[in-house]
């Protein structure tokens, strides 16, 4: 697929953002089915749950594990895009934030191939870029309370049923966070307004009024078959 018309312009590379990438039936099919995961599935953070498919991302290789057909058929959707170069996504991190949830500053770091796919579902939210300062510089898995505030260089809006991929720069330079609010107040520094489905202006308050549910679709590379010991 030739990306150029949705390429986001304003702001450091690489940045591309397709409204519209999955229809509202396809978006109420995952919302049923996220809605229908049993609950031991999910782990529950401070600030949001989720559920790992494909596996659980490991130093030492992931344990590979199928994913659902109802979710690989969006697996294959972004992978029929060629995103992935030589590779191929096979796995899905399913996060879901209730109004007022969000996500602290980090990376998504040495564990993926440097590419980041992300279908939104629900309400929508406001992704935020800072700039990494160094090793380490990745509050989301410290046990600090109080990371140190980061400038906000500029922000994507993520409306449901968008695709948003994040490459180059924007994996390994930049940290991404969503603020703990219950409404997002728009301003200037959302780079992508031309590219959004809806017409906005600055200043609106769009209310985070339903749950938002996001699959990361990612490529892991070092992956392993599970080994059983038989004694
Ligand atoms: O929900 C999102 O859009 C971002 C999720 C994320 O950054 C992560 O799980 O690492």
């Amino acid at each position: 697929m030739d990306f150029t018309g949705f390429e986001v312009r304003k702001c450091p590379p690489t940045v591309t953002y397709i409204p519209n990438f999955i229809t509202s039936e396809e978006e109420q099919r995952i919302l049923s089915h996220i809605e229908r995961t049993p609950k031991p599935r999910w782990t529950q953070l401070l600030n949001r749950r989720l559920v790992n498919y494909g596996g659980v991302p490991h130093p030492n290789g992931m344990i590979a594990e199928e994913i659902p057909e109802w979710l690989q058929s969006y697996v294959d959707k972004v992978n029929n895009l060629g995103i992935f170069e030589s590779q191929k996504a096979n796995h899905v991190l399913v996060n879901e934030y209730l109004p007022g949830q969000g996500i602290l500053p980090h990376t998504d770091g040495p564990l993926f191939y440097p590419i980041i796919s992300t279908i939104s579902c629900g309400s929508h939210t406001v992704l935020e870029f800072a700039k990494r300062e160094g090793a380490g510089d990745d509050p989301e898995t410290k046990d600090s309370d109080t990371p140190p505030a980061r400038e906000v260089i500029f922000k994507l809006l993520l409306e449901p049923r968008s695709l948003l991929i994040l490459k180059d720069s924007l994996y390994s330079e930049y940290l991404h966070s969503i603020a703990e609010t219950n409404e997002d107040v728009l301003c200037d520094r959302i780079a992508n307004y031309d590219l959004c489905e809806n017409t906005y202006k600055i200043g609106d308050h769009l209310p985070r009024r339903s749950p938002r549910i996001s699959l990361t679709i990612r490529n892991v590379p070092k992956t392993s078959k599970m080994k059983l010991k038989f004694c």
